[in-house]
């Protein structure tokens, strides 16, 4: 029998990827649909503050005849840029919907290099997300980080959000991160997120990462 999980979210590029994700591994994802404006995202300084806030929201919203055994999802999640000290961070959704993908270029505009590996330094940036699963009335938290670089400029159609202006740095062969510049067992060879389709972006991404680390924490994993 699979189990339910409810993942609260308005964004319609995080649920495939979290159903891409968990389905395989037995899970059933369904979007838990709440009115516009019903769910308030605090604006606090950490992507686990935001979730702790939005699970404890969540869980007002279950639908009428939800199993005992239903999990409920949310997934938190912000691009930081360390030429800009870390910006936008919590304010990701915020940067994208005013500046978007081509306002953050902008403001990384004089960083370039005619060198690959100095450029991804001056431009390294990391995707974080913080995912927390309510079941059997406990909150578990789960964390993932992709380190990368921003692109210099945008390239691909897939993925949504920041996707085509990320450059995921390369993974050894144990599938961890190396520094930006480095080559590795697995290679985006300079390609975007926006320029990979959803199972590779997989390999990299800070949600897969996130999810795993809440699903390692699952009694029976
Ligand atoms: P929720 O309803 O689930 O909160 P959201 O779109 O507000 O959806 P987040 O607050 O988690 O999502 O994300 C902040 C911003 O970062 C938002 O604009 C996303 O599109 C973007 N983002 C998050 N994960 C991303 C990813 O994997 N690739 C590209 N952009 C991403």
């Amino acid at each position: 029998m699979t189990r339910t999980i409810w993942f609260l979210t308005s964004n319609a590029g995080k649920l495939k990827e979290a159903t891409h994700h968990l389905q395989p591994l037995g899970y059933t994802v369904r979007l838990l649909n709440v009115d516009e404006g019903a769910i308030v995202e605090p604006q606090v300084d950490t992507l686990e503050e935001v979730a702790q806030s939005k699970i404890t929201q969540a869980l007002n919203h279950l639908p009428e005849g939800e199993q005992s055994e239903d999990m409920v999802l949310v997934e938190d999640a912000g691009l930081f840029i360390d030429a800009l000290n870390g910006f936008p961070g919590v304010f990701s959704a915020y940067t994208l919907d005013t500046i978007g993908c081509s306002g953050v270029l902008r403001l990384l505009n004089h960083l370039q290099s005619e060198d690959t590996i100095q450029c991804a330094q001056l431009r390294s940036a990391e995707f974080q997300a913080v995912a927390a699963l309510w079941m059997n009335g406990q909150i578990l938290y789960g964390n993932g980080i992709c380190p990368g670089w921003i692109a210099l400029e945008s390239s691909g159609d897939d993925g949504f959000g920041f996707d085509p202006v990320f450059i995921p740095n390369d993974l050894d062969e144990f599938g961890e991160p190396l520094p930006s510049g480095t080559y590795g067992e697995k290679s985006a060879h300079g390609k975007t997120f926006g320029a990979m389709p959803i199972e590779e972006k997989q390999y990299y991404s800070h949600r897969s990462r996130a999810l795993n680390d809440l699903l390692r924490q699952l009694p029976s994993a």
